[in-house]
């Protein structure tokens, strides 16, 4: 509306753009300090919101990153973040943190679903009592939320197979080595996984086994995948905490990382070593504190009322720009994704830091 307005009062067009693209220039680096009260990506967004992030676990680092990008963005909002979670993948782990934010009156809750179901009476609950609910992370299928997908999810599990079909020349047997069985986010990725591999006749996916995001279970059923499959040719993990801890063994044991080839998502910083020593050799994520940003942005603005869930709907996520809702699809809900994820190999691991 700003080029058409100002391209009828006779400015060139070139200018026009110009002028259009400096205004959007002088937006998003104004976005960058939205601290300062009254900037323009602030507009409308409440000051004094309190924000329950509800991890996958409290331990996990890859969530505590997440969690971190949701504080730093409250904290430029002028709100706060609450993280609580338990310390196992489970959604009853999570039950008493969602009521928790109830008793608390808090404005909303981020959380990563380690169920895709089990939440959802608990998080109506919340929702009954005026708490806009988004997920992160991992999905939930309850009514009434936004999703902040990381990346889009097809893309997440087909590359992970061209991955590791392009390592082991597109044959032999493959296994995956997941985190909690219910995590909605895993499983979601494992069926384009499995939808892609049939494009790959000669690898054959023999097992898929859960280390419920723990290193010591991870560890436990990865030496029990390598025994029962000893011809194995390929393992993908996608799950960062299950990536490091195949990637530590088999730096260790250097026979069986001869054999079998590793990828999956992992975090560059846990990661850099075995893509030093080559023990890996490409693997995948997204900036998981940039994850957790944007969904305390979207919190924040669905709290505020000055966002919705509708489809096409915007809303300013800060340093990050401005983002879109979309449509929901398949047994997905209105989500919003961050953005592609990046390879990580020996080329480009240094430039990581999370
Ligand atoms: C683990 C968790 C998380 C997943 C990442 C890639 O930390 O399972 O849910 O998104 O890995």
């Amino acid at each position: 509306m700003i080029q058409l307005r100002r391209t009828r009062r006779g400015l060139p067009v070139a200018l026009a753009v110009l002028t259009v693209g400096a205004l959007i220039a002088s937006c998003s680096s104004s976005t960058k300090s939205t601290s300062t009260a009254g900037s323009p990506t602030a507009t409308g967004i409440k000051k004094g919101l309190t924000v329950y992030y509800i991890p996958k676990d409290t331990q996990n680092p890859y969530e505590v990153i997440a969690d971190q990008g949701g504080q730093a963005a409250l904290a430029e909002l002028g709100g706060k973040v609450v993280v609580s979670s338990g310390t196992a993948d489970t959604a009853a782990a999570q039950i008493p943190s969602i009521q928790a934010a109830i008793q608390a009156k808090a404005d909303a809750i981020v959380i990563a679903g380690n169920d895709p179901s089990a939440l959802c009476p608990s998080l109506g609950q919340a929702v009954a009592a005026g708490i806009k609910i988004v997920s992160f992370d991992s999905d939930i299928t309850c009514a009434n939320h936004l999703f902040i997908n990381q990346a889009n999810t097809e893309q997440i599990g087909t590359s992970e197979v061209d991955l590791l079909a392009k390592e082991i020349n597109s044959t032999g047997d493959i296994a995956i080595l997941s985190a909690a069985a219910s995590a909605t986010n895993q499983n979601a990725w494992i069926g384009f996984m499995k939808t892609q591999l049939k494009k790959y006749p000669n690898m054959k996916l023999v097992s898929t086994v859960y280390g419920n995001d723990d290193p010591a279970t991870s560890l436990t059923v990865l030496q029990g995948l390598l025994s029962a499959y000893p011809n194995l040719k390929g393992i993908i993990s996608p799950t960062t905490v299950g990536i490091s801890t195949a990637a530590q063994y088999l730096s260790t044991h250097k026979d069986v990382a001869a054999k079998v080839t590793l990828t999956g998502l992992g975090l560059p910083s846990q990661m850099k070593p075995y893509i030093k020593d080559g023990t890996v050799k490409a693997f995948e994520l997204w900036n998981p504190s940039n994850l957790g940003y944007l969904a305390g942005y979207a919190a924040a603005a669905l709290a505020s009322g000055s966002a919705s869930t509708a489809p096409g709907a915007k809303f300013a996520a800060g340093k990050l720009g401005s983002y879109t809702v979309l449509a929901p699809s398949g047994t997905t809900g209105p989500s919003v994704v961050l953005g592609p994820p990046t390879v990580f190999n020996a080329a480009n691991i240094d430039q990581f830091n999370f």
